[in-house]
């Protein structure tokens, strides 16, 4: 194939303009909209002050003391792409993905030692809000997905993470008959307990891209990344980020975290995440 032909603009579906939009409230969050962004019927909504200034800054120093935080080696400053605490399904085995998963569960507990973790905590709300629906962890084989997980991006680019989608990396064959590769739709839960101002915005693209773009891209079962020319058509949507909100955003739609010069003094962004979506029962899995 050409490399012009690679390049051409990514097809898919998008959201209406009434959809394709940042929803916001401040401390309290409006569950209603969280299933709008889950069920893909909305871009991204931010909950501005989710996380109290204590809690904030105990997970914070807990992350950058902790002896299991671990360099991940690739594009970054001195070689490093992220530090990171907790396990990621994405390019793992099953197994090897959960045997992690069982192996960080106190590393993760002392991540959130002292505080209240604001991705289960908010998770436990979600499923208050819809009596009748299990929210609950990716299982297999009597074994479970994680929590959650905590990165700081290092990479002083145009992009801290380069443009991607959250969907394609369910489908990899090291992970065949594992529940998350029933899920159709992902809904990533991100909060920050510290995120310096004017850098590390997320920025999303107006498309969910078809398989065929994929195909052509050759991301099938990766989704990362997606060269910034192939989006050039694509309406896009910037999300500032600050310390203490909980953003969650339609994981189908590409998506990128910016760079930008945050300057010296600044906090360093620090990211607790994990993703969800529906089985085909309508109950709600989560996975990191
Ligand atoms: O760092 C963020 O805010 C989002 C990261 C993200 O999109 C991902 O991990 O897939």
């Amino acid at each position: 194939m050409s490399s012009e032909t690679a390049m051409l603009p990514v097809t898919g579906s998008e959201l209406p303009a009434s959809g394709f939009r940042l929803h916001q409230t401040d401390g309290e969050a409006d569950f209603g909209a969280v299933v709008d962004v889950l069920d893909g019927r909305l871009a991204a909504y931010r909950i501005t002050n989710f996380i109290s200034e204590p809690d904030r800054r105990a997970i914070e120093s807990n992350f950058w003391e902790s002896i299991h935080r671990s360099p991940r080696y690739g594009e970054g400053e001195d070689g490093v792409e992220a530090y990171i605490i907790g396990a990621s399904h994405i390019e793992k085995t099953t197994d090897q993905y959960l045997s992690e998963v069982a192996a960080g569960t106190r590393a993760l507990a002392d991540l959130y030692a002292g505080t209240t973790d604001p991705i289960s905590a908010f998770r436990r709300r979600l499923g208050a809000h819809q009596p009748g629906v299990a929210v609950r962890a990716a299982r297999h084989g009597g074994r479970v997905a994680a929590d959650s997980k905590a990165v700081c991006w290092n990479n002083a680019g145009e992009f801290q993470l380069l443009p991607h989608d959250d969907l394609a990396q369910l489908s990899d064959p090291l992970q065949k008959g594992f529940e998350i590769q029933q899920v159709r739709r992902v809904m990533a839960i991100n909060a920050y307990p510290q995120a310096p101002a004017g850098a590390g915005q997320l920025r999303l693209w107006n498309v969910e891209p078809d398989d065929a773009s994929r195909a052509r891209l050759g991301l099938t079962h990766s989704g990362y990344p997606y060269p910034h020319a192939v989006l050039r058509d694509r309406q896009s949507l910037t999300v500032e980020v600050a310390g203490g909100d909980l953003v969650v955003i339609n994981g189908n739609l590409v998506h990128a975290v910016l760079g930008g010069d945050p300057g010296p003094c600044s906090p360093r962004r620090l990211l607790l995440t994990a993703f969800t979506g529906r089985d085909p029962a309508g109950d709600i899995l989560w996975w990191t």
